[in-house]
Protein backbone atom coordinates (compact mmCIF):
# COMPACT_ATOMS: atom_id res chain seq x y z
CA UNK A 1 0.00 0.00 0.00
CA UNK A 2 1.25 3.47 -0.89
CA UNK A 3 0.21 6.81 0.61
CA UNK A 4 0.58 10.29 -0.83
CA UNK A 5 -0.26 13.89 -0.05
CA UNK A 6 -1.83 16.09 -2.72
CA UNK A 7 -3.20 19.60 -3.19
CA UNK A 8 -6.44 19.87 -5.15
CA UNK A 9 -7.25 22.73 -7.53
CA UNK A 10 -9.32 24.45 -4.80
CA UNK A 11 -6.28 24.39 -2.47
CA UNK A 12 -7.53 21.58 -0.23
CA UNK A 13 -4.79 19.21 0.92
CA UNK A 14 -5.69 15.52 0.96
CA UNK A 15 -3.97 12.36 2.16
CA UNK A 16 -4.63 9.51 -0.20
CA UNK A 17 -3.99 5.94 -1.15
CA UNK A 18 -1.99 5.93 -4.39
CA UNK A 19 -3.66 3.82 -7.07
CA UNK A 20 -1.45 4.78 -10.01
CA UNK A 21 -3.48 7.06 -12.24
CA UNK A 22 -5.91 7.91 -9.43
CA UNK A 23 -5.81 8.64 -5.74
CA UNK A 24 -8.40 7.64 -3.14
CA UNK A 25 -8.50 10.52 -0.68
CA UNK A 26 -8.99 9.40 2.91
CA UNK A 27 -11.66 10.91 5.08
CA UNK A 28 -9.49 12.29 7.89
CA UNK A 29 -12.09 14.56 9.43
CA UNK A 30 -10.48 14.76 12.86
CA UNK A 31 -13.44 13.16 14.65
CA UNK A 32 -11.13 10.60 16.21
CA UNK A 33 -8.27 13.13 16.39
CA UNK A 34 -6.79 12.05 13.05
CA UNK A 35 -6.24 14.72 10.40
CA UNK A 36 -2.80 14.33 8.85
CA UNK A 37 -0.57 11.95 6.95
CA UNK A 38 1.50 11.59 10.13
CA UNK A 39 -1.59 10.57 12.07
CA UNK A 40 -1.92 7.62 9.70
CA UNK A 41 1.82 6.83 9.55
CA UNK A 42 2.21 6.91 13.31
CA UNK A 43 -0.88 4.81 14.11
CA UNK A 44 -0.35 1.36 15.64
CA UNK A 45 -1.19 -0.25 12.30
CA UNK A 46 -1.04 2.27 9.42
CA UNK A 47 -2.16 -0.28 6.80
CA UNK A 48 -5.20 -1.33 8.81
CA UNK A 49 -6.10 2.28 9.55
CA UNK A 50 -5.71 3.46 5.94
CA UNK A 51 -7.74 0.48 4.70
CA UNK A 52 -10.56 1.14 7.14
CA UNK A 53 -10.95 4.91 6.67
CA UNK A 54 -13.82 6.00 4.38
CA UNK A 55 -12.83 7.41 0.98
CA UNK A 56 -13.77 11.09 0.82
CA UNK A 57 -13.27 11.34 -2.95
CA UNK A 58 -11.27 9.88 -5.80
CA UNK A 59 -9.14 12.24 -7.89
CA UNK A 60 -7.16 11.74 -11.09
CA UNK A 61 -3.40 12.26 -10.92
CA UNK A 62 -3.73 15.04 -13.53
CA UNK A 63 -6.14 17.01 -11.33
CA UNK A 64 -3.83 17.42 -8.34
CA UNK A 65 -0.37 18.60 -7.34
CA UNK A 66 1.68 15.99 -5.53
CA UNK A 67 3.18 17.38 -2.33
CA UNK A 68 6.22 16.01 -0.51
CA UNK A 69 4.84 13.11 1.57
CA UNK A 70 5.59 14.53 5.02
CA UNK A 71 4.16 16.98 7.55
CA UNK A 72 6.52 18.25 10.25
CA UNK A 73 9.22 15.57 10.09
CA UNK A 74 12.85 16.70 10.04
CA UNK A 75 14.86 15.18 7.21
CA UNK A 76 18.17 13.59 8.20
CA UNK A 77 20.70 11.77 6.03
CA UNK A 78 23.31 9.07 6.38
CA UNK A 79 26.50 9.31 4.35
CA UNK A 80 29.27 7.06 3.03
CA UNK A 81 27.09 3.97 3.35
CA UNK A 82 28.04 2.59 -0.07
CA UNK A 83 31.59 1.93 -1.29
CA UNK A 84 30.95 4.10 -4.36
CA UNK A 85 30.23 7.08 -2.12
CA UNK A 86 33.36 6.50 -0.03
CA UNK A 87 35.57 6.35 -3.14
CA UNK A 88 33.97 9.46 -4.69
CA UNK A 89 34.49 11.51 -1.49
CA UNK A 90 38.10 10.35 -1.28
CA UNK A 91 38.65 11.54 -4.84
CA UNK A 92 36.98 14.91 -4.36
CA UNK A 93 39.01 15.67 -1.21
CA UNK A 94 42.33 14.09 -2.31
CA UNK A 95 44.11 17.37 -2.99
CA UNK A 96 43.03 19.00 0.27
CA UNK A 97 43.91 16.23 2.72
CA UNK A 98 40.41 15.38 3.96
CA UNK A 99 40.15 12.01 2.24
CA UNK A 100 41.11 9.71 5.14
CA UNK A 101 37.97 10.62 7.09
CA UNK A 102 35.74 8.87 4.57
CA UNK A 103 37.40 5.46 4.95
CA UNK A 104 37.36 5.96 8.72
CA UNK A 105 33.60 6.55 8.76
CA UNK A 106 32.86 3.80 6.22
CA UNK A 107 34.45 1.20 8.47
CA UNK A 108 33.52 2.68 11.89
CA UNK A 109 30.67 1.41 14.04
CA UNK A 110 29.20 4.94 14.22
CA UNK A 111 27.76 6.07 10.88
CA UNK A 112 27.87 9.55 9.43
CA UNK A 113 24.50 11.23 10.10
CA UNK A 114 23.67 14.82 9.28
CA UNK A 115 20.66 17.11 9.34
CA UNK A 116 19.41 17.79 5.82
CA UNK A 117 16.27 19.93 5.97
CA UNK A 118 13.24 20.95 7.98
CA UNK A 119 9.95 19.88 6.38
CA UNK A 120 9.35 23.47 5.24
CA UNK A 121 12.41 23.34 2.98
CA UNK A 122 11.61 20.04 1.26
CA UNK A 123 10.81 20.08 -2.46
CA UNK A 124 8.09 17.75 -3.74
CA UNK A 125 7.65 15.70 -6.92
CA UNK A 126 7.88 17.85 -10.03
CA UNK A 127 9.35 20.75 -8.05
CA UNK A 128 12.54 22.68 -8.70
CA UNK A 129 15.73 21.67 -6.93
CA UNK A 130 18.75 23.97 -6.95
CA UNK A 131 22.49 24.06 -7.31
CA UNK A 132 24.27 26.63 -5.15
CA UNK A 133 25.38 29.78 -6.92
CA UNK A 134 28.79 29.53 -5.22
CA UNK A 135 29.36 25.87 -6.20
CA UNK A 136 31.14 24.68 -9.34
CA UNK A 137 30.49 20.95 -9.02
CA UNK A 138 27.00 19.76 -8.11
CA UNK A 139 25.31 16.37 -8.23
CA UNK A 140 22.04 14.78 -7.19
CA UNK A 141 22.23 11.88 -4.72
CA UNK A 142 19.47 9.31 -5.25
CA UNK A 143 18.65 7.65 -1.95
CA UNK A 144 16.08 5.38 -0.37
CA UNK A 145 14.57 7.34 2.51
CA UNK A 146 13.14 5.74 5.64
CA UNK A 147 9.94 7.06 7.17
CA UNK A 148 10.39 6.82 10.92
CA UNK A 149 7.72 7.07 13.62
CA UNK A 150 8.17 8.86 16.98
CA UNK A 151 8.80 5.42 18.50
CA UNK A 152 11.65 4.97 16.00
CA UNK A 153 9.95 2.30 13.92
CA UNK A 154 10.38 2.22 10.14
CA UNK A 155 6.80 2.69 8.99
CA UNK A 156 7.51 3.28 5.30
CA UNK A 157 9.91 4.10 2.50
CA UNK A 158 10.15 6.96 0.05
CA UNK A 159 12.71 8.43 -2.37
CA UNK A 160 15.09 11.25 -1.48
CA UNK A 161 17.41 13.44 -3.48
CA UNK A 162 20.31 14.71 -1.35
CA UNK A 163 21.56 17.47 -3.69
CA UNK A 164 25.23 18.11 -2.96
CA UNK A 165 28.04 20.52 -3.85
CA UNK A 166 31.09 18.30 -4.30
CA UNK A 167 33.65 21.10 -4.59
CA UNK A 168 32.54 22.70 -1.32
CA UNK A 169 32.69 19.47 0.67
CA UNK A 170 35.90 18.44 -1.15
CA UNK A 171 37.60 21.68 -0.10
CA UNK A 172 37.07 20.89 3.57
CA UNK A 173 34.85 18.22 5.21
CA UNK A 174 33.82 20.85 7.79
CA UNK A 175 31.97 22.61 4.98
CA UNK A 176 29.57 19.65 4.74
CA UNK A 177 26.54 21.57 6.09
CA UNK A 178 27.03 24.20 3.38
CA UNK A 179 27.56 21.55 0.70
CA UNK A 180 24.38 19.78 1.77
CA UNK A 181 21.92 22.32 3.22
CA UNK A 182 20.62 25.20 1.14
CA UNK A 183 17.33 26.18 -0.46
CA UNK A 184 16.22 23.52 -2.93
CA UNK A 185 18.75 20.90 -1.81
CA UNK A 186 16.31 18.25 -0.63
CA UNK A 187 13.53 16.58 -2.60
CA UNK A 188 11.30 13.79 -1.31
CA UNK A 189 8.50 11.74 -2.89
CA UNK A 190 6.40 10.89 -4.75
CA UNK A 191 4.74 8.45 -2.33
CA UNK A 192 5.37 6.45 0.83
CA UNK A 193 5.38 2.69 0.41
CA UNK A 194 4.20 1.39 3.77
CA UNK A 195 6.36 -1.10 5.65
CA UNK A 196 5.66 -4.63 4.47
CA UNK A 197 5.05 -3.55 0.87
CA UNK A 198 8.65 -3.06 -0.31
CA UNK A 199 10.16 -5.94 -2.37
CA UNK A 200 12.93 -7.95 -0.65
CA UNK A 201 15.80 -5.46 -0.18
CA UNK A 202 18.37 -7.16 -2.50
CA UNK A 203 15.81 -6.84 -5.29
CA UNK A 204 15.32 -3.11 -4.83
CA UNK A 205 17.01 -1.20 -7.64
CA UNK A 206 17.80 2.52 -7.53
CA UNK A 207 18.15 4.18 -10.92
CA UNK A 208 19.29 7.75 -11.56
CA UNK A 209 18.72 9.36 -14.95
CA UNK A 210 19.68 12.92 -15.82
CA UNK A 211 18.37 14.47 -19.04
CA UNK A 212 19.89 17.62 -20.52
CA UNK A 213 18.08 19.39 -23.34
CA UNK A 214 16.06 16.21 -23.92
CA UNK A 215 19.11 13.94 -24.20
CA UNK A 216 20.52 11.53 -21.60
CA UNK A 217 23.44 13.16 -19.76
CA UNK A 218 23.93 10.49 -17.10
CA UNK A 219 22.47 7.15 -16.11
CA UNK A 220 23.45 4.89 -13.23
CA UNK A 221 21.98 2.10 -11.12
CA UNK A 222 22.65 0.31 -7.87
CA UNK A 223 20.76 -2.08 -5.60
CA UNK A 224 20.14 -2.03 -1.86
CA UNK A 225 22.42 -5.07 -1.71
CA UNK A 226 25.35 -2.67 -1.91
CA UNK A 227 24.25 -0.69 1.16
CA UNK A 228 26.75 -1.44 3.93
CA UNK A 229 24.54 -0.89 6.97
CA UNK A 230 21.11 -2.33 7.78
CA UNK A 231 18.32 0.25 7.90
CA UNK A 232 17.63 -0.53 11.57
CA UNK A 233 21.24 0.20 12.49
CA UNK A 234 21.03 3.67 10.93
CA UNK A 235 17.74 4.39 12.70
CA UNK A 236 19.07 3.24 16.05
CA UNK A 237 22.08 5.59 15.78
CA UNK A 238 19.82 8.47 14.79
CA UNK A 239 17.57 7.89 17.79
CA UNK A 240 20.34 7.35 20.33
CA UNK A 241 20.22 10.73 21.99
CA UNK A 242 17.47 12.47 20.07
CA UNK A 243 13.71 12.19 20.15
CA UNK A 244 11.45 12.86 17.19
CA UNK A 245 7.95 13.70 18.42
CA UNK A 246 6.90 14.41 14.81
CA UNK A 247 8.74 11.42 13.36
CA UNK A 248 11.63 11.78 10.93
CA UNK A 249 12.75 10.95 7.42
CA UNK A 250 16.21 9.40 7.10
CA UNK A 251 17.93 9.24 3.71
CA UNK A 252 20.21 6.22 3.64
CA UNK A 253 23.07 7.43 1.44
CA UNK A 254 23.93 7.26 -2.22
CA UNK A 255 25.45 4.38 -4.15
CA UNK A 256 25.44 6.31 -7.44
CA UNK A 257 27.89 9.13 -8.06
CA UNK A 258 28.45 10.41 -11.63
CA UNK A 259 32.04 10.49 -12.85
CA UNK A 260 34.17 13.43 -11.74
CA UNK A 261 33.74 15.38 -14.99
CA UNK A 262 29.96 15.63 -14.51
CA UNK A 263 28.22 18.59 -12.91
CA UNK A 264 24.54 19.49 -12.98
CA UNK A 265 23.31 22.43 -15.04
CA UNK A 266 20.20 24.59 -14.78
CA UNK A 267 17.41 22.94 -16.75
CA UNK A 268 18.56 19.36 -16.15
CA UNK A 269 15.80 16.88 -15.36
CA UNK A 270 16.68 14.48 -12.54
CA UNK A 271 14.72 11.24 -12.34
CA UNK A 272 15.20 8.78 -9.48
CA UNK A 273 13.38 5.48 -9.77
CA UNK A 274 13.26 2.96 -6.94
CA UNK A 275 11.54 -0.37 -7.45
CA UNK A 276 8.59 -0.76 -5.12
CA UNK A 277 8.31 2.97 -4.53
CA UNK A 278 8.10 4.88 -7.83
CA UNK A 279 9.82 7.75 -9.56
CA UNK A 280 10.81 11.16 -8.20
CA UNK A 281 11.34 13.72 -10.96
CA UNK A 282 12.67 17.25 -10.39
CA UNK A 283 14.15 19.98 -12.56
CA UNK A 284 17.23 21.96 -11.66
CA UNK A 285 16.37 25.65 -11.38
O1 LIG B 1 30.20 12.74 3.63
C1 LIG B 1 29.50 13.13 2.81
C2 LIG B 1 28.09 12.85 2.58
C3 LIG B 1 27.90 11.55 1.93
C4 LIG B 1 26.51 11.35 1.46
O2 LIG B 1 25.65 12.20 1.50
C5 LIG B 1 26.20 10.04 0.88
O3 LIG B 1 27.02 9.15 0.88
O4 LIG B 1 25.08 9.90 0.40
MG1 LIG C 1 23.82 11.60 0.39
Amino acid sequence: MQLCKVRRADGAVEVGIWRGERIDCLNLDGKDGRRTLSDVLHADDPVKLASSLPIRCTVGLQEVQLLPPLDRQEVWAAGVTYKRSKVAREEESASTGGSRFYDMVYSAARPELFFKAPASRVIGPGGTVRIRRDARWSVPEPEVALVISPTLHIVGYTIGNDMSSRDIEGENPLYLPQAKCYNGSCAIGPVITLAGFLPPLPEVTIRLTIQREGKPAFEGTTTLDALKRPFEELVSWLGREMSFPDGAILMTGTGIVPSDDFTLAVGDEISIEVSGIGRLVNTVG
